[in-house]
């Protein structure tokens, strides 16, 4: 009598057993194998922490150099970066602007695991646009922009993957930085002769000024423009020449995790972007994830440098399939 109890409770067991590992194993949602949390180390992107993060940087107003908005969020995104554990440099710079105007720019670095030697850079431009050059209405010219997408979308994108890494550490150092000064580039209305490379101005300083002499990464992720509603990301050119093995690695990833209808596979045109002088100064192979769009009138996203791109057009699930393949890429590197 006791011996067939053992047995009929070790049979419901065992049926007990099979039947969560079933669950664990991941469901198919339509044809997009959605991967469970079970089997991948990652942990979850909080796509509204993103949103947040992104509406926060825009209260401050646009975060043009040299002035006071600019200084506060700097400071809020120092703190912030502090608060989740990240040791944080901020590297001061006198940049000079295409029409010869000193920019006070402050290039923000947060840095996880900072002993060790194998590290992954994320990398994103916190400052906005002092023109909305791009604007159907000319009167808008000389208006800064919020800069919701430009700018404080991948900020936020990043922070939210600092609060992550700060309470479960992925196998990789990790450092996150902001860049200054990306997007005051010479403006269309410019008449004076302006010099070459005259966007990305914090990236070309750091790349040639590391925080940490000999600094290198295994390779570095750009996010630029990461949050409007319906956003593609196609296979950037300049990436596809320094990285393409992380360019295929984070495409795959994206497809894998059910998110091949915001990373296409194709490959789109070239552009200069804070990667470009992170992998030819710095050399460390770099990508840019970033809307493009050949067959908009600016190449790029709708509102690009106008005085819509405002937090209206931010969607957040966007911010999760960016966020979240990011995630999965970090993660899974050894
Ligand atoms: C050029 O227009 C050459 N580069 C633009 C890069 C950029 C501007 N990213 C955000 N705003
Ligand atoms: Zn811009």
């Amino acid at each position: 009598m006791k011996s067939t109890n053992y047995g009929f409770f070790l049979c419901l067991s065992f049926i007990l057993l099979i039947s969560c590992g079933f669950n664990q194993s991941g469901k198919e949602n339509g044809n997009q194998a959605v991967v469970s949390s079970k089997t991948s180390p990652a942990p979850d992107f909080n796509a509204d922490s993103a949103y947040y993060y992104i509406e926060k940087q825009t209260t401050f107003g646009p975060r043009v150099p040299n002035t006071a908005a600019h200084v506060a969020c700097s400071n809020y995104l120092v703190s912030e970066l502090k608060r989740f554990g990240a040791h944080v440099i901020e590297q001061k710079a006198e940049l000079k602007a295409y029409n010869g105007e000193i920019l006070h720019a402050r290039n923000i670095i947060g840095s996880f695991s900072v002993t060790n030697k194998d590290r992954i850079l994320l990398f994103a431009h916190w400052d906005s646009r002092p023109y909305a050059d791009h604007d159907p209405d000319e009167k808008n010219h000389q208006v800064p922009i919020s800069g919701a997408n430009d700018g404080a979308s991948g900020v936020g994108v990043l922070l939210e993957i600092a609060r992550q890494v700060g309470m479960k550490y992925p196998e990789m150092g990790m450092d996150i930085i902001l860049f200054d000064a990306e997007d005051y580039g010479t403006p269309d209305f410019y008449k004076g002769d302006a010099g070459e490379d005259t966007w990305c101005l914090g990236s070309q300083y750091w790349a040639v000024n590391p925080h940490v002499k000999g600094y290198t990464a295994r390779f570095g992720i750009l996010l630029d423009m990461v949050g409007a509603k319906d956003a593609f990301f196609m296979k950037e050119g300049f990436s596809r020449e320094y990285a393409n093995r992380y360019v295929e690695k984070i495409w795959q990833t994206a497809r894998q995790l059910g998110y091949g209808k915001y990373f296409i596979n194709e490959n789109g045109g070239y552009i200069t972007d804070d990667h470009l002088y992170v992998n030819r100064l710095a050399n460390i192979p770099s990508v840019d994830i970033i809307q493009m769009d050949k067959n908009s009138s600016s190449g790029f996203y709708e509102h690009w440098h106008t005085v819509n791109d405002t937090m209206e057009y931010i969607d957040k699930e966007t911010l999760k399939a960016v966020g979240q393949t990011i995630l999965e890429v970090i993660y899974n590197e050894k």
